[in-house]
């Protein structure tokens, strides 16, 4: 074999997500593998469903290695998804063209203990994408935070007003917390399974952490990541946890503070300088490219690049998205992103 492998340390996102200023920003997107891409809808369509795609390994892998050939992001995303966690769950979940569909649920009593061997196909899936990854390539497992995946659970799919999920947290916070605490059992399994395959950090994807009080947000969003993070710094010391919790706006700052994340990942509206002064001093970011700025390309993405990166760049960090690569990107435009990145030496 060529060359010396490299350690972890060596891998840039690592050492960016360690607390280390590099020349220039390691690189990934939210949802970079999907609908963007012809290979994935192309894979797509030989799976038949979603779910079938994400437990059966060759196809997750390939669909995890995708953009990584085509545009050399120094991270890989497992391609799996938040609700294969509900799954585990015993609910039942699809996805219908217009999103996800769950059996709503309104009772903790209703939920099974989690059966994790049904998600063993996802492990598999880490430790082929392992293999076929360049190797200062890191690769990057997730979950839902127990919230997020909550709201899916309650409400029945997406939602607009969370009034479901909501008035239940409200009215019956002990049988609310019971649905929390399995949720978090369940997602410490899923994410266990995952490093013990293989992935080298995870990412908490809180979607919906934006849609809550502060007193709410202290209760459902901080507690329980913080519960998960330490359960998950005792088992995997070595871990790093990436916090995304989407439209926190000034709660930013309590849960960069409190959860016990290694890096926070932050929405498009989060302001730059409050990122940079009251944010990155303490943590490592990632974020926040508004993706429609993606979608446009051109000047408008090349000056809000410039601007990032000039921003957040003299501090540790991670060039990404503020949410998920939309559908229809033109793939031009995330290889225009690559060069940008990689003539981005400070
Ligand atoms: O039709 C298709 O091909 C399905 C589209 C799709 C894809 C490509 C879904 C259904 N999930 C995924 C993959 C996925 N989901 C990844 C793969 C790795 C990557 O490339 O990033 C990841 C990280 C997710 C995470 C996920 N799923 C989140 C958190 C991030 C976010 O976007 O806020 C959420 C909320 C979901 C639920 C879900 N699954 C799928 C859809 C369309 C949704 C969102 C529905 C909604 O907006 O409420």
């Amino acid at each position: 074999m060529a060359g010396k492998t490299a350690t972890r340390s060596d891998k840039p996102l690592l050492r960016a997500l360690a607390g280390e200023t590099l020349e220039r920003p390691p690189w990934w997107l939210m949802r970079q593998a999907g609908r963007y891409l012809p290979e994935y809808r192309a894979l797509r369509e030989k799976a038949g469903d979603f779910i079938t795609l994400c437990l059966t390994p060759e196809l997750a892998a390939e669909a995890t290695l995708q953009p990584i050939r085509r545009f050399g992001m120094d991270a890989a995303i497992l391609f799996s998804d938040i609700l294969l966690v509900p799954r585990a769950l015993g609910r039942r979940v699809s996805f219908e063209n217009d999103g996800p569909r769950l059996e709503p649920l309104s009772s903790s009593g209703d939920l099974r203990p989690a059966d994790l061997d049904m998600l063993a196909p996802v492990g598999a899936a880490v430790r082929r994408v392992r293999a076929g990854l360049p190797e200062a390539t890191a690769l990057i497992g997730f979950a839902g935070a127990p919230w997020t995946v909550a709201t899916y659970m309650v409400e029945g799919g997406s939602s607009r007003d969370f009034h479901r999920v909501k008035t239940w947290a409200y009215r019956e916070p002990r049988g609310f917390e019971e649905l929390i605490e399995g949720i978090c059992d369940a997602t410490f399994g899923f994410l266990s399974l995952q490093i013990e395959a293989g992935v080298e950090a995870v990412q908490l994807f809180d979607s919906w952490a934006g849609v809550l009080s502060a007193a709410a947000f202290e209760h459902w969003v901080i507690e329980p990541t913080s519960r998960l993070v330490a359960r998950l710094k005792d088992r995997f010391p070595q871990v790093p946890v990436i916090g995304f919790p989407r439209g926190a706006g000034l709660m930013y700052e309590r849960y960069a503070a409190a959860t016990g994340v290694d890096a926070v990942g932050i929405d498009t509206a989060v302001p730059l300088r409050f990122a940079r002064e009251c944010l990155q001093p303490r943590i490592p970011l990632q974020g926040n490219l508004d993706p429609v700025l993606l979608r446009v390309g051109g000047e408008a993405m090349t000056s809000a690049f410039a601007e990032l990166l000039e921003a957040l760049g003299a501090g540790p960090y991670i060039f990404n998205l503020g949410h998920g690569v939309l559908p229809d990107t033109p793939p031009e435009h995330v290889a225009e992103l690559a060069r940008l990145l990689t003539g981005a030496a400070r």
